[in-house]
């Protein structure tokens, strides 16, 4: 028997009025006292992203107390740890969306929580401020942006300056294989250093919970390359470059996006020294918007690094966004004022999105010298 014929008409069309109503009972974006609006951070404070998140956390409450203190659009924010994993991105983004009703999402973190936790925010805007995997973020839907620049935007021009400088022919790769940026990371890598005719003489792999490298070290150090290539998270990147070295690496090592934190440089100590990477942020811009950033940061007590400022543009793109869509803080006017971000001065320079809803702007390239990441002229 089919359903319509088992289900009387008034029935059918109670069921259809309450589903109507449900509808219409969508969640609104909550409005801190006072009007404005209530934004969630779904930033890494645990896990092996941990470095990352709390720079996040620092930008992202030295930006809203930046905005805040200018007048206008009235910010606050919920920041919720999404653990590094999947699967707390995804209750993470369910609670902002429907318990807290936030008018936008900053995060997560990763790129492998993002590619969970994203398909949820049709729902509501996010701005992504660390992803830089060119698929699974922005192209999951129209509600996803990102002030992080991709790998595919940053690691040529890095690698190109860094073959000029120390003019490799041969590589060898290293990369982990059980995470979405560390893999998308390595696709990068591989057409840069095919474009620039670069041979790769081996590529070995590793996973996140690895502490040991030595045996992947020997398989690509046993071939002489003029250089290592290395894709992974902070954590990761510092063992392996303290291992290499330990090893009797002396070559040059060339690093990814993960390795844009200054727990990189603290914990591989010495052997960080010469680590060459492209970076979003120029450190030692002297244009105001990031000596603000600088002092602003400084009065907080945090020394900042890329993902900070990432962070803070992301505060500043949603105010910017709510003020384009004239102070309106529901979830669409902020999707519709995002379109209208243009040349906003930011610490990573005048910053606009791209037709797809990416980052646009100049990347930079640095190295660690005397414990410090140096911007590479
Ligand atoms: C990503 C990354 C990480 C290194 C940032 C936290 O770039 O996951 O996309």
């Amino acid at each position: 028997m089919s359903v319509a014929r088992r289900w009387s008409l008034p029935l059918l069309l109670l069921l259809v009025a309450a589903a109507c109503k449900k509808e219409e009972a969508q969640p609104v974006a909550a409005s801190p006292a006072g009007g404005g609006a209530v934004i969630g951070a779904a930033l890494s404070l645990t896990g092996p992203a941990a470095v990352y998140g709390a720079q996040q956390r620092a930008g992202i409450q030295a930006a809203v107390e930046e905005v805040n203190a200018r007048g206008g659009a009235k910010l606050s924010v919920i920041v919720e740890d999404d653990a590094s994993t999947k699967e707390q991105g995804i209750t993470v983004f369910q609670k902002f969306i429907n318990r807290d009703k936030v008018s936008a999402i900053i995060g997560p973190t990763l790129s492998n929580t993002a590619s969970a936790a994203d398909p949820l925010a049709q729902a509501a805007p996010v701005l992504a401020i660390s992803n830089t995997a060119a698929t699974g973020i922005t192209d999951i839907g129209n509600y996803i942006w990102r002030d992080s620049l991709m790998e595919a935007q940053v690691i040529p021009g890095a690698f190109k300056k860094a073959q000029e400088k120390l003019h490799f022919k041969t590589a060898g790769v290293l990369y982990g294989n059980d995470d979405v940026f560390t893999k998308a990371g390595y696709d990068v890598m591989q057409k840069a250093l095919q474009d620039l005719g670069v041979k790769v003489l081996g590529t070995q792999t590793f996973a996140k919970p690895d502490r040991d490298y030595n045996a992947q070290l020997t398989e690509l150090t046993a071939a002489k390359p003029d250089v290592l290539v290395v894709s992974a998270l902070a954590d990761n990147a510092a063992a392996i470059v303290s291992q290499a070295r330990q090893r009797g690496w002396t070559g040059p090592i060339l690093g990814g996006n993960g390795f844009n934190s200054p727990a990189f440089i603290k914990n591989a100590g010495a052997a960080a020294e010469g680590v060459m990477v492209g970076t979003s942020w120029n450190s030692s811009s002297q244009e105001p918007a990031n000596q603000k950033f600088l002092a602003n940061l400084k009065k907080a007590g945090v020394n900042p690094d890329q993902f900070s400022a990432q962070a803070y543009t992301g505060v500043l793109i949603l105010a910017e966004a709510i003020q384009q869509s004239g102070g309106k803080t529901g979830r669409a006017d902020i999707e519709a004022g995002l379109g209208k971000v243009k040349d906003l001065d930011t610490p990573l320079g005048k910053f606009s999105f791209t037709p797809s809803r990416d980052a646009q702007h100049e990347p930079s390239v640095q190295q660690v010298k005397d414990g410090k990441f140096q911007i590479v002229q």
